[in-house]
């Protein structure tokens, strides 16, 4: 599933304000409900009960009419000073002004505003100033293009105003409380509007209909009997508690207008798992100065650790995985696993590309010194080469029981693996081979190296280039 990784400014700093203003906004909007103490806002370390909670929440939402509101000319005389203007399109100009007078009306300590609109000048907000209050315009889908600015009501009542411009007018559509996050919830192409306000956070979704005029809402404590609701845009999730002490559960958005428990991340903090359950990381080892990608020369890394959930320690080849963990030099990440025991060697060779290296594992299998051994050729491609994020496709993995077939059809080895792999230079050709070591057929006693063959990539698939018998006993 994609993620979306994008943070804009816009949101972060109404995340900030969020915080700033949830009280004020608390006491404003929610004296009618009952008071909730500080206490009960979940803790990170809390118990928790994944079973309790909903998989999904169905949301229903209220649509309202957009309010229409044209906003109201600005007199000339009203103003003293002009702090600072800028050109938010062709049609509308933001400006911070200081009124001619400070009155009732006009209380001095605020930044007040107009939009001038085809040269017409239209009373905006009065807000606390700085850079957070700017005006803002975003298009929710195709055409539908918003304009959105902040204010404070009160003494520290945050809402965000709506308004769109029809035949050269300024008209307020709709006021959402705290300070909204406009964000393509769903990743459906249209943008949707999330708000969260309450010393104990309350979150409601907003999304716009300009066909019908009309600005739909569903808030989520009231009808997910959530007590605590956050949304983070880097995640893109939202987080909902339902008890007390309860780890924030992370929800996805669904175009449905469902809320889904997104596993992926809740198990991340599933307190449940019993310590046998936990894999023990048997030995790790990083290996540096790769070019994996074939971008930035040698600056990708791999970490290779041995994870063991045989927690009687028997080493068993079934209860154990090889991690393969890359960062590139851009800095993405990808990983990959392997089914391995014990120890293992790590090469890295020109197998499909003269431009970057590949990965070539040899790992021991049933016991750690048995000498059989299993190989793996791992082609890794950094983001953007086959697919946005980077990957792993794995070209050789003979841990299977049928035998393993070269391009045109024959065996590539014949008989177990034993250890001695290695990478070699073909002549005459620009990629590099692997040389397997292997039992050969009908071979019975001890387990010995009797064959070895290098295997090449002609781009189709292996091909073996040469079979010696190498030893006889
Ligand atoms: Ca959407
Ligand atoms: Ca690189």
């Amino acid at each position: 599933m994609k993620k979306k990784k994008t943070v804009n400014f816009r949101n972060i700093t109404a995340l900030m304000l969020i915080l700033l203003l949830l009280i004020g906004t608390a006491c404003a909007e929610k004296q009618n409900e009952p008071k909730t103490s500080v206490d009960e806002i979940p803790s990170e370390q809390g118990a928790q009960n994944i079973s309790s909670i909903p998989d999904t929440i169905q949301l229903n939402f209220t649509a309202r009419d957009f309010s229409n509101i044209p906003l109201s000319l600005l007199n000339d005389s009203q103003i003293g000073s002009i702090v600072n203007s800028t050109k938010i399109d062709d049609m509308v100009t933001y400006v911070e002004y200081i009124p001619k007078e400070f009155n009732e009306e006009n209380p001095e300590g605020y930044t007040y505003s107009y939009i001038e609109v085809s040269g017409i000048r239209y009373a905006l907000s009065r807000s606390l100033g700085g850079t957070w209050y700017d005006l803002t315009k975003a298009t929710l889908a195709e055409t539908d293009t918003v304009y959105t600015i902040n204010e404070v009501r009160g003494a520290n009542y945050g809402v965000t105003i709506f308004f769109m411009i029809k035949e050269k007018t300024p008209y307020i559509i709709s006021e959402i409380d705290g300070f909204a996050q406009i964000s393509d919830i769903d990743e459906n192409g249209t943008k949707e509007v999330v708000s969260t306000v309450g010393t104990v956070p309350d979150t409601s979704i907003y999304f716009f209909d300009f066909d019908e005029q009309t600005v739909s809402i569903a808030n989520i404590n009231g009808q997910s009997g959530a007590e605590y609701s956050m949304y983070d845009a880097t995640t893109n999730t939202f987080s909902l508690a339902f008890e007390p002490n309860q780890n924030p559960v992370a929800y996805v958005y669904e175009t449905n207008e469902r809320l889904r428990a997104d596993m992926n991340q809740n198990n991340i903090e599933n307190s449940d798992e019993p310590f046998w359950a936990q894999p023990m990381e048997e030995h790790g080892q990083l290996f540096t100065g790769l070019n994996l990608d074939g971008i930035g020369d040698y600056d990708d890394e791999a970490y290779v650790s041995l994870y063991d959930w045989d927690d009687n320690g028997f080493g068993r080849y079934d209860a154990s995985e090889l991690v393969v963990r890359i960062r590139f030099g851009t800095g993405d990440t990808t990983a990959h696993i392997v089914q391995a025991v014990g120890s293992y060697q790590f090469y890295t060779a020109k197998l499909f590309s003269e431009k970057k290296d590949a990965i070539v594992l040899e790992v021991n299998i049933q016991y750690a010194n048995s000498g059989l051994v299993s190989v793996f050729a791992l082609d890794v491609y950094g983001p953007g080469e086959v697919d946005p994020f980077p990957s792993v496709v794995e070209r050789l993995n003979t841990t299977g029981e049928a035998p393993i077939l070269s391009a045109d059809g024959e065996k590539l080895y014949t008989g177990s693996l034993v250890i001695g792999t290695n990478i070699t230079d073909v002549e005459n050709k620009p990629l590099q081979g692997i040389v397997l070591h292997s039992t050969g057929d009908g071979y019975r006693g001890n387990i010995g190296d009797r064959e070895s063959q290098t295997i090449y990539w002609n781009g189709d698939g292996w091909v073996v280039l040469e079979r010696l018998e190498t030893k006889q006993n």
